[in-house]
């Protein structure tokens, strides 16, 4: 066997040594609960939708490694609006968030990733866009506090919630 054979099979075998290895130990992880699988409920609002730029969410929310396990573009009722914000209710926003919502078509969504829910929060930046990091969707997408194009779960409890009003079978 002359030298370059070798090598490629050394190399090879290396690479496929690595795969096993690296497979092994993320199963392994995955076993003692060090990775935190989860579920969150994710929407793109009026304004985004109104503004075409539903498709470039969605593309953003791929590229970072989200699985999107459901998704429907509907539009809401006002009983569901104001169901899904009634944590709001009390606040001096909670009628016009109500009416901004249900405008038009929203894109709802379950999305599976590694710590979702603070990932997606990450990816949405701040509720104010003026304050919202560069290359977030909301730095990106959205106009005003109260235009911000997405919205998302902020804590396991209200992923659950809001995954059971809107995808059941996945909360
Ligand atoms: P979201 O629930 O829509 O994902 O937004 P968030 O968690 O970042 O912010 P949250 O405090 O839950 O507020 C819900 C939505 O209410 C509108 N808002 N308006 N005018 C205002 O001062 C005001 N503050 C909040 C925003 O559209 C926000 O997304
Ligand atoms: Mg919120």
């Amino acid at each position: 066997m002359n030298t370059f054979k070798t090598a490629v099979i050394a190399t090879a075998s290396i690479a496929l040594l690595g795969t096993i290895i690296v497979t092994l130990v993320y199963f392994d992880q995955f076993d003692k609960g060090m990775i935190n699988m989860e579920r969150t409920f994710a929407m793109i609002k009026p304004d985004a939708i109104s503004a075409h730029n539903t498709g470039k969410i969605i593309d953003m929310i791929e590229q970072h490694g989200f699985t999107i396990l459901g998704m429907e573009k509907t539009k809401l009722s006002k009983e569901q609006a104001q169901t899904f914000y009634a944590v709001h209710k009390e606040r001096p926003f909670f009628a016009e968030l109500v009416d901004f919502v249900t405008s038009g078509p929203v894109v709802i969504m379950c999305l599976e990733k590694e710590n979702a829910i603070k990932a997606w929060r990450d990816l949405m930046g701040a509720t104010d866009p003026a304050n919202a990091e560069p290359g977030t969707l909301r730095k990106l997408f959205g106009t005003d506090v109260g235009h911000n194009a997405v919205h998302g779960s902020d804590a396991p409890e209200t992923a659950r919630q809001e995954l059971t009003l809107f995808f059941p079978d996945l909360a």
